[in-house]
């Protein structure tokens, strides 16, 4: 399977996710595909509404802590790297995401970065980068607080737990909840209808509330410093050698 699928379709522009040896995590090239698929989306006069999904049975299981595990803190600042898709959060045409199965840190980043939430009952949202001894650098600690507020933010980063469909739904972070089965129609379904708005007041409309959002720009600046951090630290490396190993960390505090 190729790692994305492109469709353009009744001015839906869809992009499956299909990364099927690491369930959809998003290695650098992983991510420069997604990034380009959007761009071309977004320059595309017969694409009015963005549509993501997976192909798998995860939607996404975060950055790729394989490929981190080489990473030193220097290429991370010289590559400004944030462990996700770059180009996402800044479309002007209004994304819909699907999502089945779990969305695990830049997993969920990705979603946070979209504009409509479509969850199947699968659906399960977390953010586990405490768990490896790291802190989201994508937009994981500011567009969540926005979304779901400090106290529920909270519970989700300093635990790494995941949050099922419905507990999403009540928090904000999910648009409408579906049975699994319904899901891949009820997102295109919604995309289309979208898609058959006109598009330049649809992309107002995206403008205009995200104008709401004031302060995430220096936000996102400041977190992706304090992500860089991490780098540095000893239980940072030790918690990604975890992972590979399939085993608990020993971390040290330091
Ligand atoms: N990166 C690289 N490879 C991965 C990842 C990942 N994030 N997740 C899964 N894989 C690989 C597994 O290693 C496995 O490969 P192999 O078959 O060669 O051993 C394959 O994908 C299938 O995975 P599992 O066998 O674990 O499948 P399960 O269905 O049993 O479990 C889970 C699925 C629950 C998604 C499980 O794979 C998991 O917990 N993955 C890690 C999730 C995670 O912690 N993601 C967050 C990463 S941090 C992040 O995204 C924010 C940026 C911070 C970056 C700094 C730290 C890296």
């Amino acid at each position: 399977m190729a790692n994305l699928q492109l469709t353009i379709g009744d001015g839906v522009g869809q992009i499956v996710l299909g990364r099927a040896e690491a369930l959809n995590a998003l290695s650098r090239a992983f991510c420069d595909e997604i990034d380009a698929a959007v761009a071309a989306f977004e320059a595309s006069p017969e694409v009015r509404v963005i549509l993501i999904s997976s192909a798998l049975k995860h939607f996404c299981a975060g950055a790729d802590i394989r490929e981190m595990s080489a990473m030193t803190h220097k290429d991370a600042v010289a590559e400004a790297f944030v462990g996700c898709v770059k180009t996402l959060a800044d479309a002007r045409k209004p994304v819909v995401v699907a999502v089945n199965g779990l969305a695990a840190g830049g997993g969920c980043e990705l979603v946070e970065m979209c504009d409509i939430v479509i969850a199947g009952e699968s659906a399960r949202f977390c953010h586990p980068e405490i768990t490896l001894a790291a802190m989201p650098g994508a937009g994981g600690t500011q567009r969540l607080a926005r979304v779901v507020g400090k106290h529920v933010a909270m519970d989700l980063l300093l635990t790494g737990r995941a949050m099922n469909a419905q507990e999403a739904l009540a928090a904000g972070l999910v648009s409408r909840v579906v049975p699994d089965a319904e899901l891949a129609s009820t997102a295109l379904a919604l995309a289309r209808q979208i898609a058959a708005f006109s598009s330049p007041v649809a992309c107002r409309i995206k403008e205009s509330v995200r104008s709401t959002q004031t302060g995430l720009a220096e936000g996102l600046l400041a977190e992706r410093e304090r992500f860089h951090r991490c780098f540095l630290e000893d239980d940072f490396r030790e918690g990604l050698q975890a992972f590979m190993d399939k085993r608990p960390p020993a971390f040290r505090h330091r």
